[in-house]
């Protein structure tokens, strides 16, 4: 079907995926429907075909400063795998923390309770359920030298939610004994003891995260912000057979990087712009399809989709990443990523998600309070419906705010650690850093 046909039963595709699908929130389809047109009218304006999506690999040890990456990756939004340009060049495992950080490690340093999701490869891992087990008892279980393990199930846990990851002491016990249908996803580092964190050094292409600068209140009442509360960076682990997680893109516009620290990872990863053409099912951050890489587990297939028809026209590029190796993924790329197991091994992996000056726009545009219906509040007896996260808010403030700053920041940060990695720690502190170094001045 020819994009120019498309945008003719454009409207009607929409109201049918509302119809279709449950999920779909009444409330997103306006704001789907520009995006989609805007993509789709951006497409035909286009000489046709458009350059494919690409991405880059460069070696781990090239001096290249966090600017020159901005300028070189992060502005054109291609994604980087930061590792070895060859296999004889492969860069240390345990580059970025003083002490190897494996699943000895993580079994040694950090037994505290962690959730890890249950469920069925049939089912995207967003409807697995949220158990909680002792991070240990967790790594021996993927490792086999556990027949099966005793988790805590979420919905027993006194105070739990689905934002958050502490535990508590409910009654209601499940044994498991599959590991494969078990995950370990996005668990944060943070409440590992501090000496974890403390271990880690910020590679420098990221070290001028701005998420991590954003605070509201007043000076003797200060809060982070939602998203700067500990949650990254986080850690992953997945048995040897875990397969895949689902396609989606990263919440309010952020972008991410990973380490990859034992097994291998697939990503299929798409174009922020393409992202309209994967039949998104709500402003952030899930697709109609959540698994565009095949039933068997093969890279090739699924490009195209009776239920999502657009899903041809979308470009992505394919990209494998080792054990040692970064990755960097663009703010509003969508991806999902296939595990593998080619020795045998469990998959191991840092992620962070981050805020750097070239994806403020996005951020916003995610972050923007959006109302379903304008209306004064009030005059006619309605309240403004909003249907951006409530978690949004607080950042939407700080990045509007400060939207002119964060380019001298940037800059100001750059000269301040010399361009280098910079240990966790300080990497907190850095708002403090940058404050003292003025003073000096
Ligand atoms: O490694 C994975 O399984 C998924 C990681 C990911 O896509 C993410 O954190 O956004």
């Amino acid at each position: 079907m020819t994009l120019s046909l498309l945008l003719l039963f454009l409207l009607p595709l929409l109201l049918s995926f509302a119809h279709e699908n449950p999920n779909v929130e009444l409330s997103n389809i306006a704001y789907l429907h520009d995006d989609l047109l805007t993509t789709l009218q951006h497409r035909l304006s286009q000489p046709s075909p458009l350059p494919p999506y690409h991405a880059e690999r460069i070696s781990y040890d090239e001096r290249l400063t966090p600017l020159e990456f901005r300028d070189r990756y992060a502005k054109r939004s291609i994604p980087v795998v930061i590792g070895s340009r060859s296999d004889n060049d492969q860069p240390p495992q345990h580059f970025w923390s003083k002490t190897q950080w494996n699943s000895t490690y993580f079994k040694n340093n950090c037994d505290v309770p962690a959730r890890i999701r249950i469920g069925t490869q049939e089912t995207p891992l967003w409807e697995w359920e949220l158990v909680y087990v002792k991070l240990r008892t967790y790594i021996e279980f993927i490792e086999g030298q556990r027949e099966f393990i005793t988790v805590q199930v979420e919905s027993s846990i006194e105070g739990s939610s689905s934002e958050s990851s502490s535990s508590g002491s409910g009654e209601e016990q499940r044994e498991i004994y599959q590991p494969d249908n078990t995950y370990l996803f996005d668990f944060p580092l943070s409440l590992c003891p501090a000496a974890v964190l403390d271990d880690f050094l910020m590679p420098r292409w990221f070290a001028n995260d701005l998420l991590t600068l954003c605070y509201f209140g007043e000076e003797d009442d200060v809060t982070r912000c939602p998203y700067n509360q500990g949650e990254w960076p986080s850690l992953f682990i997945g048995a040897p057979s875990f397969q895949k997680s689902p396609l989606h893109r990263d919440t309010f516009g952020s972008s991410f990087f990973s380490i990859q620290l034992a097994g291998t990872k697939t990503w299929r990863m798409y174009p922020a712009e393409d992202s309209a053409l994967l039949c998104p099912i709500n402003a952030c951050c899930k697709y109609l399809i959540t698994d565009v890489l095949g039933r068997d587990n093969n890279l090739s297939s699924s490009s195209s989709s009776p239920v999502c028809p657009l899903l041809e026209h979308a470009r992505y590029v394919d990209v494998v990443v080792n054990p040692g190796e970064i990755l960097y993924v663009p703010s509003g790329s969508p991806h999902q990523v296939l595990s593998s197991d080619l020795e045998g091994g469990m998959t191991i992996m840092i992620g962070m998600n981050l805020v750097q000056e070239v994806d403020v726009e996005k951020v916003l545009e995610a972050t923007r309070p959006k109302v379903l219906r304008e209306s004064s509040n009030g005059e006619d007896g309605e309240e403004q419906r909003f249907y951006t996260s409530a978690k949004y808010t607080q950042l939407y403030r700080f990045f509007s705010k400060h939207r002119d700053d964060f380019s001298t920041w940037t800059e100001e940060w750059e000269s301040a650690s010399g361009g280098d990695h910079v240990p966790f720690r300080e990497f907190e502190r850095r708002l403090k850093l940058l404050q003292q170094r003025k003073e000096e001045l």
